[in-house]
């Protein structure tokens, strides 16, 4: 049995802040506005793209790109072993379609990466974090244009190339399965009017699972000691009752959703039931014999998955009542308890998407986010957050659980390290840290890092686990 990783996670936007720092250009995340106007303009980029809002929490971050080297002094003392991050590709390429990459957004992930290497953590990077240069969008339409495989490709080749010796495990597109949906969020893209919306998020998914296989290529040519994974957002879904059509419909909501985008990215193949849905939603996708070979000959290495909780789903007449949901939302369950945010909490589901995904694709898995959003005040400079402890003890329990059912893990990572800015809400309050970091929706504290409960719980079980016979 492999010895787990055991780490913290992040992405580039939500942490590093200087977005215009040492030649980086604007990214599509740093576009998106705060808290109060975040939601309706990730629908509606047509009309945000080039209005001014008074705060974009990524121009700040959790301030890392100034601060790694003291949160990477308190991840070692955390204990970990892996430390999952992106790179900004507008850091590399400023703009995204340029020949020369930008070296000063390079030396700073090296630093970064020694850091990291210093204290035996290993970096598990991913190359697109909801991130993509803002240039890109303006003058290709992002990933709804083929000209966009190459520009990855190239910045793939310049990562891989330029830190070949650091690391070891990659991740290509975060939660590339929201890509059907978040259009802009996911894959930069900003939609016509007329556009039929279905169409277009399948093609901004095949397209990326095209750069996907190429990056896999490009990554075992290069780095001939890395793996290379898909990373997707994944919820087992519950039928609802017993009743044949809830359990249609929720096997129908986790394709949709979910395996779909696993299939094309692991099995390298549309799913047997793609003909008729696509007919039955007048689907029509540019793809090409060549990219269909290239898809099965370059599948990932590995699957990584985001975990926050389960879904239940079942007949259109019973949804009543729908729950608050990472990207996607389903019925409630009245078995489960909701966090504040209304996100179902339930260890279980964690051991059953471990095995579902095992069994359906037999290759490593990896768990590279799970945590607890809360509210949360520093109290005597710390805070006791018993929630998070038992969150984070539930859910590891289930995961061992299923490393003894015989799931081939590779590692977990919760989310997250430090407090940092909440993908979906724009909010710093929304926190999930170890670490509290002083500051809240507007940017205004100290940014000063305080360990919380969870931070001496996290380390006790780390060194518990790696002492262990
Ligand atoms: C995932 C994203 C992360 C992260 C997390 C928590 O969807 O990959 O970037 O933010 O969810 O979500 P949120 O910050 O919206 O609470």
């Amino acid at each position: 049995m492999r010895q787990l990783l055991w780490g913290v996670a992040s992405a580039a936007n939500q942490i590093e802040g200087a977005y215009d720092v040492d030649g980086k250009g604007l990214s599509t995340a740093d576009v998106l506005p705060g808290a109060k106007d975040r939601h309706k303009y990730i629908f509606n980029p047509k009309e945000m793209i080039d209005k001014s809002f008074d705060y974009y929490p990524s121009y700040k971050g959790v301030d890392f790109y100034h601060r790694y080297k003291e949160d990477i002094a308190l991840y070692a003392e955390l204990g970990i072993t892996c430390y999952r991050m992106s790179i900004a590709w507008s850091r590399i390429f400023p703009k995204g379609d340029e020949v020369t990459p930008n070296e000063a957004g390079l030396s700073f992930y090296d630093d970064v990466f020694d850091e990291c290497l210093k204290f035996g953590i290993e970096p598990i990077v991913t190359l697109s974090h909801f991130e993509v240069p803002l240039h890109l969008v303006k003058q290709y339409n992002g990933w709804a244009d083929k000209r966009l495989i190459a520009f990855f490709e190239r910045y793939c080749k310049v990562v891989f190339e330029r830190y070949r010796d650091k690391v070891k495990y990659w991740l290509t597109f975060n939660e590339v399965n929201s890509a059907t949906k978040l259009h802009f969020h996911s894959g930069a893209t900003i939609p016509e009017k007329d556009t039929n919306l279905e169409e277009l998020g399948y093609q901004l998914l095949h397209n990326q699972a095209v750069a996907a296989s190429k990056a896999n290529k490009l990554c075992h040519e290069i780095c001939p000691k890395a793996k290379i994974g898909c990373m997707v957002q994944y919820s087992p879904v519950y039928p609802y009752s017993a009743h044949p059509e809830d359990v249609l419909e929720a096997n129908n909501f986790e394709r949709d959703r979910e395996l779909f985008a696993l299939d094309l990215f692991v099995k390298g193949k549309y799913p047997f039931y793609s003909k008729r849905l696509f007919k039955e939603k007048n689907i029509n996708l540019d793809i090409t014999q060549e990219e269909l070979s290239l898809l099965v000959e370059f599948p990932a290495d590995f699957i990584s998955f985001s975990y926050y909780m389960s879904l239940s789903y079942g007949r259109k007449e019973i949804i009543t009542e729908l729950t608050n949901g990472n990207i996607f939302s389903g019925l409630k369950n009245p078995h489960l308890q909701s966090s504040e945010w209304g996100w179902q909490i339930d260890p279980v589901g964690l051991r059953f998407a471990l095995n579902r995904l095992y069994e359906l694709y037999q290759v490593p898995l990896f768990i590279v986010e799970n945590g607890i959003g809360v509210t949360e005040e520093l109290m005597d400079g710390t805070v006791d957050d018993d929630y998070r402890i038992e969150y984070l003890r539930q859910h590891i329990e289930q995961l061992e659980e299923a490393v003894s059912d015989g799931v081939d893990v590779i590692g977990y990572c919760m989310w997250a390290g430090t407090d940092l800015i909440s993908n979906s809400t724009g909010e710093m309050r929304k926190r999930y840290g170890l670490i509290y970091v002083d500051t809240d929706d507007n940017g205004n504290g100290t940014y000063n890092r305080y360990k919380k409960k969870s931070y001496y719980w996290y380390q006790a079980f780390i060194n518990d686990y790696l002492t262990r016979e």
